[in-house]
């Protein structure tokens, strides 16, 4: 074959596979286009490698060289198609995105109900005028019982209504509680064996707070309580109470009634509520009640209240003489269920987000 018929051929070849190229308007048609010019087994640029083979063999080395130009117009063509039909598909995707129409919901968590509750309280005891404190979750027994009016022969002391902590020394192996141990000294040993326990009541931060500060007080303190109850519709092992503390001069029942009437009334967004006291025993409280509050035509259980115990009061180093206060002690949860109609306590700790995304 004359060179000058294989170099035409291939201009012709190089021409078409261009215009092929150029021409095709979506994947299929560059598929087609890239099987029929460039197609490892029947592509007509195989075909025409193929035809090297006639060309004479002092022409060889042109015919070889125009080949390799073609070959690489061809695959640049055909390269040049593939960005194009690329591109515009990504095009196409920007332009069937409507920004307009409304996407999948977005799922926001929120507040846990509990801690909506405790978060409400702190808004609405803020603005009595009480300040929110914290306390410990453990506590020693001075804190838990003994400040408290509450001695040791106590029934609320029994280990089996507590939670009580396994102290460094019951844990050290061979180690015993009878006694401070002679190699450390008394005061060492004391420090090591004063039994701790998970705090039953927040009643624990009156005692601190008064042990720290002069009167007039006038706090507020929320969190974790934990009791050894057996977890049923009403009880939890561990729960959430709100405590009171006022203490100034000429304190009487009449204020802590006002206060937490006020309070409910604040809570529950109702006009007019009522609170019944009911006589009760707190070792820490003389008198004691039972605070009950009106809701939905019955009424309901709140916690319990009453005048700080003037034994309370010497614990701390205040003078009865000088000053009262009253104290109150609220569950949370029971203020949290009724609020929102739940009837069982567990719910609120079984982590089911259904339930819990309702609040
Ligand atoms: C007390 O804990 C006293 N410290 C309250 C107090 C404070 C009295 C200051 C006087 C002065 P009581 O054990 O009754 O009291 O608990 C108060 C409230 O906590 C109860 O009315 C109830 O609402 C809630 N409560 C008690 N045990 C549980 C429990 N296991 N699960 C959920 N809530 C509970």
């Amino acid at each position: 074959m004359a060179l000058a018929d294989f170099v035409a051929d291939l201009d012709a070849l190089a021409d078409a596979a261009q215009q092929a190229f150029a021409s095709v308007a979506d994947a299929a048609a560059l598929e087609e286009a890239r099987v029929e010019y460039t197609g490892a087994k029947a592509g007509k640029l195989k075909a025409a490698q193929q035809g090297l083979g006639k060309v004479d063999k002092a022409d060889k080395p042109a015919a070889g060289k125009k080949f390799n130009e073609v070959k690489t117009a061809v695959e640049a063509a055909l390269e040049a198609a593939q960005q194009r039909l690329a591109g515009s598909a990504k095009t196409q995707a920007r332009e069937a995105f409507d920004p307009t129409l409304p996407g999948r919901p977005f799922r926001l968590g929120h507040l846990h109900p509990v801690t909506q509750t405790i978060a409400d309280m702190k808004d609405i005891m803020g603005r009595l005028g009480f300040t929110a404190v914290e306390g410990p979750e453990i506590e020693d027994e001075w804190h838990n019982f003994e400040a408290l009016n509450i001695p040791a022969i106590h029934p609320a002391r029994d280990p089996l209504d507590n939670f009580y902590l396994a102290t460094a020394t019951t844990l050290a192996p061979g180690s015993s509680n009878r006694g401070p141990s002679p190699a450390k000294g008394p005061a060492a040993a004391a420090r090591e064996e004063k039994p701790l326990l998970l705090r039953s009541q927040t009643s624990t931060v009156q005692i601190r707070v008064m042990e720290s500060t002069p009167p007039p007080v006038r706090i507020i303190s929320l969190g974790r309580v934990y009791r050894p109850d057996t977890a049923d519709a009403t009880h939890y092992p561990m729960f959430h109470q709100i405590e009171g503390l006022l203490i100034d001069r000429g304190v009487t029942m009449a204020d802590l009634k006002s206060v937490l009437r006020l309070f409910c009334q604040s809570y529950f967004g109702k006009d007019e509520v009522h609170i019944r006291f009911r006589p009760s025993f707190f070792p820490f409280t003389e008198p004691s009640v039972e605070v009950d509050m009106n809701w939905q035509g019955g009424w309901m259980e709140m916690g319990g209240a009453g005048m700080v115990d003037p034994n309370v009061l010497r614990a701390v180093g205040y003078d009865p003489e000088e000053v009262t206060g009253f104290a109150f002690g609220l569950g949370v949860e029971r203020v949290c269920m009724r609020q929102h109609g739940i009837t069982d306590i567990r719910a609120l700790y079984e982590n089911d987000v259904r339930f819990l995304s309702q609040f």
